[in-house]
């Protein structure tokens, strides 16, 4: 998979050279590339964003570099997410289904937000990661990059995807390591017992307990 990121801020993705996004990209399972919308800019001081028509607060980012930007590293087949507040709940079934396009392309919005214009060329499917604002899409667009390359296969272990939360429509049972006994607390017999059907029986009964009292919307209650 290749993911384009179109931002004002390049160096915020920075924070996705760490860790198991970096192996990933070190094995060639995906590939991330930063643009910077300011490099597309036709103005003298590089400026990308204008007064709103209508008038009120804040600034919106220009169309003419984002469209530039945008048809730069476009394909036949690209996928364009929009990041916002106005969008498309975000879950763990979107990012399964996100895992296996070919090619990504996100927008970052800032400020008050994008020429709708631009939207509209972008042909943008807008997700949002939540009922809360934020002053940019970047942190949005990491949050969803994260997510969907652990749905790339390759990426992480397969079983741990197999038991993790959401995977079976409930949330994930309690983890300990050791060591066994930490400040008078100790880690659940069953654990300890070698016995992997108690273990297993265990934990969907913890896992039946934390969804039901945490989140009974999962439960259909
Ligand atoms: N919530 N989910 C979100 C956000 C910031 C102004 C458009 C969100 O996805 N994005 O809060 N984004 C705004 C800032 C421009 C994006």
């Amino acid at each position: 998979m290749k993911i384009d990121i179109l931002t004002l801020f390049p160096e915020m993705f920075d924070a996705l050279n760490y860790s198991i996004i970096k192996r990933g990209m070190e094995n060639n399972l995906f590939e991330i590339n930063v643009i910077n919308i300011r490099d597309f800019s036709k103005d003298v001081h590089k400026k990308c964003d204008d007064y709103p028509y209508g008038g009120g607060a804040g600034m919106v980012m220009m169309a003419q570099p984002i469209v530039d930007a945008f048809r730069s590293v476009n394909t036949e087949n690209a996928k364009v997410i929009y990041t916002s507040p106005k969008g498309k709940k975000f879950n763990q079934s979107l990012s399964k289904d996100l895992a296996k396009e070919e090619h990504l392309i996100i927008l970052c919005g800032h400020y008050e937000g994008v020429d709708e214009r631009a939207l509209e060329i972008l042909n943008a499917d807008e997700i949002s990661i939540g009922d809360y604002v934020l002053t940019g899409g970047e942190l949005p667009a990491m949050v969803i990059i994260d997510s969907l390359v652990r749905n790339i296969k390759g990426v992480i272990n397969e079983n741990s995807l197999q038991e993790e939360s959401f995977s079976n429509g409930m949330l994930e049972y309690p983890q300990y390591t050791r060591p066994e006994v930490f400040e008078n607390k100790k880690v659940p017999d069953v654990l300890l017992s070698g016995h992997h059907k108690n273990i297993q029986i265990w934990r969907e009964e913890q896992s039946k307990i934390i969804t039901k009292k945490r989140r009974p919307d999962l439960l259909g209650e």
